[in-house]
């Protein structure tokens, strides 16, 4: 297949595009490098030392053999250059990861407010506009989250997108009741989350209004760093982000662990979330694009996400493999303190996938990845700062 990655510069679609060329896929990653810019602004680096787009992609060639395709665009402003793209490119599918995926970096300021709803936004109605406008059928795989659905339940598994409905017709009497299935209510819990609500939408309309082919995979925290692409070269590596914007929970325990810094459990640490190791990530990925929708199908949607575990439960288990301490701190976000979370999962266990378990990897994270780059860690961006209201407060630990 011919394969354009929205977004392939980034801690998803660069692993992502390196295993769909390691298949054999011709892949372009299209990408306007504003990750990069992010981590200017913040004055935040990856722990990994990840090199230029251009040298990631000479070194892919000269390791696997396979040649990358780069175009630096901006998807959700240059829609004339991302019609061309496609016009040129011709993609069988495409692959969409350009969004601004960090919930405390979009609720940081007004300013990060808007700019990530219009960035995502724009993003994805850009891609929708220009797949009918170039009539090019191609599968559309996009990269939505777990928290579309908000984290609480009352104890109900929820279901891969759709949620089953029984009502009783106007005029009908009790035992008339007729099932429909409507796209499963949405509560998201930032800014950043409210973006992937929305997106939901304009998928559900551009594949009943158009038949546009698409798939929204709503993925679970990712956690680890490597696959087996980005482990062949040191210039091939992925990055990984441990600063108080877009540090995710459990990398960030990893790097804290390697570092001698306290784990930051927010709150009481009882929400629970669904997670992903990030090898699986990328089989998902694969997997999707070999099972498209047909045209005339609803959007198919795969919950992508392989465990589930409570946030104090993964600081006491980093502490007990690592030494590290477990220090409870202020929660800078408006969430519930504690959320049971059961996931429907199915789809892709039945098409293939063999998770890779947390008990598994977790200790080879700790050793080949955190303490390795520790030395390229700066404490002070540690902590989380943005705020979710005037209420909360920063989530510093007491003992720093
Ligand atoms: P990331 O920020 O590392 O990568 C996103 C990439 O998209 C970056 O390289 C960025 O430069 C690019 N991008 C952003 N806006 C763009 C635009 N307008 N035009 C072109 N390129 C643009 O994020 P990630 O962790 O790789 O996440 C990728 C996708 O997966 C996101 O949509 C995110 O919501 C979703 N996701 C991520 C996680 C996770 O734990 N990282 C979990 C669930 C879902
Ligand atoms: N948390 C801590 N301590 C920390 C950091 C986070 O206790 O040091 C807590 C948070 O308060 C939250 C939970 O851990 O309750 C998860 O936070 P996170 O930053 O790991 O995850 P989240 O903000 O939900 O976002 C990440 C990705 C996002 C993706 C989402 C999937 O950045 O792109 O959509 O995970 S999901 O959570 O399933 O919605």
């Amino acid at each position: 297949m011919k394969i354009a990655v929205l977004g392939g510069d980034g801690f998803c679609g660069w692993p992502a595009a390196l295993h769909l060329s390691d298949l054999g896929h011709d892949v372009v990653i299209v990408d306007n490098l504003s990750r990069r810019s992010i981590d200017e602004e913040l004055g935040a680096t990856s722990l990994t030392p990840i090199r230029s787009i251009e040298e990631r992609v000479t070194a892919w060639q000269e390791v696997s053999g396979h040649r990358l395709g780069f175009a630096e665009l901006d998807v959700a402003q240059d829609y004339d250059g991302l019609v061309a793209l496609l016009l040129r490119e011709r993609p069988d599918a495409v692959v969409h990861f350009a969004e601004q995926r960090a919930a405390p970096y979009s609720m940081k300021s007004p300013a990060h407010k808007r700019y990530t709803v219009d960035n995502n936004t724009n993003a994805t109605h850009n891609v929708l506009c220009a797949l009918v406008e170039t009539e090019l059928d191609a599968h559309l795989v996009h990269l939505g989250t777990m928290g579309v659905y908000g984290y609480g339940t009352a104890g109900m598994k929820i279901p891969e997108g759709y949620l089953d409905v029984e009502v009783t017709p106007e005029g009908g009497a009790d035992g008339d009741r007729v099932s429909v299935q409507m796209l499963y209510p949405t509560n998201p819990g930032s800014i950043y989350h409210m973006t992937k609500c929305l997106d939901q939408q304009l998928f559900a309309y551009y594949a009943k209004n158009d038949a546009l082919r698409i798939t929204d995979l709503h993925q679970g925290i990712i956690w680890g760093t490597h696959t087996d692409q980005t482990e062949r070269d040191e210039r091939l590596i992925n990055r990984f982000d441990y600063d108080g914007d877009y540090g995710t929970v459990l990398n960030r325990f990893l790097m804290q662990a390697a570092v001698g810094y306290p784990l930051t459990v927010h709150g009481t640490g009882g929400q629970t979330r669904a997670f992903i190791h990030i090898r699986d990530m990328v089989r998902c990925v694969q997997i999707a694009l070999e099972h498209p929708p047909a045209r005339g199908d609803r959007v198919k949607i795969f919950n992508q996400m392989t465990q589930t575990h409570r946030v104090r439960d993964l600081a006491e288990l980093v502490a007990r493999i690592s030494g590290a301490t477990v220090e409870m701190v202020p929660n800078p976000r408006h969430e519930a303190a504690e959320n049971e979370l059961h996931v429907t999962n199915d789809t892709f266990l039945d098409l293939g996938l063999r998770p890779t378990l947390l008990e598994e990897g977790l200790l080879v994270e700790v050793e080949e990845v955190a303490r390795r780059y520790a030395h390229r860690a700066d404490l002070e961006k540690i902590p989380c700062t943005s705020v979710w209201t005037k209420e909360q407060q920063p989530g510093v630990p007491a003992s720093r």
